[in-house]
């Protein structure tokens, strides 16, 4: 896309809604898909997030399922082929982070990954290094159907810039934290305003689901909180192009993760 849509973490489960994207090249216009993973859903918003997952199998004109190449196939990989051969788009099979596997492991897993599903093709790439990312988005713009343009051309993505700056503030609360605390935080944006100057004042909210995971998000004498607002005032005054003053409070909400209502205000459940 040229420049960051989705925020990236070493935690599963990162993206939990889906997000609409637009790459361009002078004979092509590719609106990307990022999905939630498929997973096996404990919360109402994990059976959300892979009902989107699997909709958008249904919306495509080409499916692309990546795998870890280091990480090899398993049991969730074989489910998630069942999906795609019961909702029948053409699909690609991207085996990435071979930076980080043996050169000799690669042919055999294409091998057994080709023998799970009648992919269109297979493709080994590095996200990291760029290695094999061309020729990927290249067979892609080759299965697009003929047509003209369907967004302006200033467009680039579906992503409300409420929820992005959510976004932005939860990919620090992943980065910082470990264990649960990712998975039972969710960040809502409670106000965006900008003042005559031209300045950006921002308050979210973060909940958790317990009274201990508000005292590690909020951290020693509010160190933890204080890190992750930094950090994401930074993301948000180059997204937003201007100086970003940013309020976070922290709120114990229990059993966030099954309230339709906040699953609402975060974009995951019915978000049309
Ligand atoms: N070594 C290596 N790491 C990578 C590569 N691509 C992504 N990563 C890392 O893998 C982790 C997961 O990346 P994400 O983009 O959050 O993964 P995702 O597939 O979107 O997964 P979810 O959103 O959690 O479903 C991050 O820590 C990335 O930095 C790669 O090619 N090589
Ligand atoms: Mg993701």
């Amino acid at each position: 896309m040229g420049s960051k849509i989705s925020i990236v973490s070493p935690v599963s489960q990162t993206t939990r809604l889906i997000i609409r994207a637009v790459a361009r090249t002078p004979e092509a216009e590719v609106i990307y898909l990022d999905t939630p993973g498929i997973h096996r859903p404990l919360f109402q918003m994990n059976r959300e997030m892979v009902r989107l997952a699997r909709e958008a199998l249904h919306e495509v004109d080409l499916a692309v399922l990546l795998i870890e190449g280091p990480e090899g196939l398993g049991p969730g990989d074989t489910y998630t082929t069942r999906l795609l051969a019961e909702a029948r788009p053409p699909a690609f099979l991207v085996i990435n982070k071979i930076d980080a596997m043996r050169k000799a492991d690669l042919l055999p897993l294409m091998k057994e990954a080709s023998r799970l599903h009648p992919w269109e093709e297979i493709f080994p790439c590095s996200a990291l290094t760029g290695d094999g990312c061309e020729e990927l988005a290249a067979a892609i713009r080759k299965r697009l159907p003929v047509g003209g343009a369907l967004f302006p051309e200033d467009f680039l993505t579906d992503l409300p810039t409420r929820l992005s700056l959510g976004e932005q503030i939860r990919e620090q609360v992943l980065l910082r934290t470990r264990e649960e605390i990712p998975h039972a935080t969710a960040v809502l944006v409670d106000e965006i305003e900008r003042n005559e100057r031209g300045d950006y004042r921002v308050a979210a909210t973060l909940f958790v689901d317990r009274e201990s995971q508000k005292g590690i998000l909020i951290g020693h004498q509010g160190e933890m909180l204080k890190a992750i607002g930094q950090a994401a005032r930074l993301e948000m005054a180059s997204y937003l192009e201007a100086p970003v003053h940013l309020s976070l409070w922290v709120k114990v909400k229990r059993r966030w993760r099954d309230d339709p209502t906040v699953l609402r205000l975060l974009g995951i459940a019915m978000r049309e």
